[in-house]
């Protein structure tokens, strides 16, 4: 298998946690976004998507979408469970994992690519070209709160973000956390939940990818 990724880019990194998590050891070949290397096409062959992270199986195979990544890899490597054990928490870890990337995720995104002088004309990733639009970059700052109030309660209820085991949806409420910085947004010192949660899977050797 290869890997290929971008040290910088948070959904490369959700799969690089995940890789690390599982005991893996992929090699990967790094696509420099800094230089827009995923519009070449050479790498549009592999991704059409123009995105990384993309996975190339020995056979030839490739797989894009973080998400798609990382169910591939816990079905063929089924240890430790990340996607949950059973019926019920599968589908309660793929919940919260799904309203990490909406709300929380796709809300830093839409704060950063629509505000960073590197993303003008480029505020969606892909190949195709949009302008920048000021107004989502403040609506998506105001979604990030909405979310990090989301996870405070979340994070009183239970242990993890899915449920009292760690999971997927860790990985991605993390990354999402540390990709905040980009929009000088983080957890408040009122939200004792998420920093208690945060403390723990940010303490954790997977995180350090
Ligand atoms: N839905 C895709 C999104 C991948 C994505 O947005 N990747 C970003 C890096 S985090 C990218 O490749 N951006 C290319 C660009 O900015 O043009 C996934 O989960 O893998």
């Amino acid at each position: 298998m290869q890997l290929y990724d971008f040290k910088m880019a948070p959904n490369a990194r959700r799969v690089r946690v995940f890789v690390a998590e599982k005991g893996l050891a992929i090699p990967s070949v790094e696509v420099d976004l800094g230089s827009r290397a995923q519009l070449n096409e050479d790498y549009r062959r592999i991704n059409p998507m123009a995105e990384v992270p993309a996975l190339v199986l020995d056979d030839g195979t490739i797989i894009t979408e973080s998400t798609a990544i990382c169910r591939y890899l816990e079905e063929v490597y089924p240890d430790p469970p990340l996607c949950g054990r059973n019926p019920l928490e599968r589908a309660q870890v793929m919940m919260w994992d799904r309203r990490v990337e909406q709300h929380g995720f796709a809300a830093v995104a839409e704060g950063f690519r629509n505000s960073s002088p590197f993303f003008k004309d480029r505020s969606v990733t892909g190949a195709a070209d949009f302008a920048q639009i000021p107004e989502l970059a403040e609506r998506g700052k105001a979604r990030f709160a909405n979310f990090l109030a989301l996870m405070e309660q979340r994070l009183g209820e239970s242990e993890h973000v899915a449920g009292e085991r760690y999971s997927i949806a860790d990985i991605t409420a993390m990354v999402t956390i540390d990709f905040a910085r980009t929009i000088r947004a983080k957890i408040g010192e009122d939200q004792p939940n998420l920093q208690r949660w945060y403390a723990a899977v940010s303490g954790r050797p997977s995180a350090q990818v």
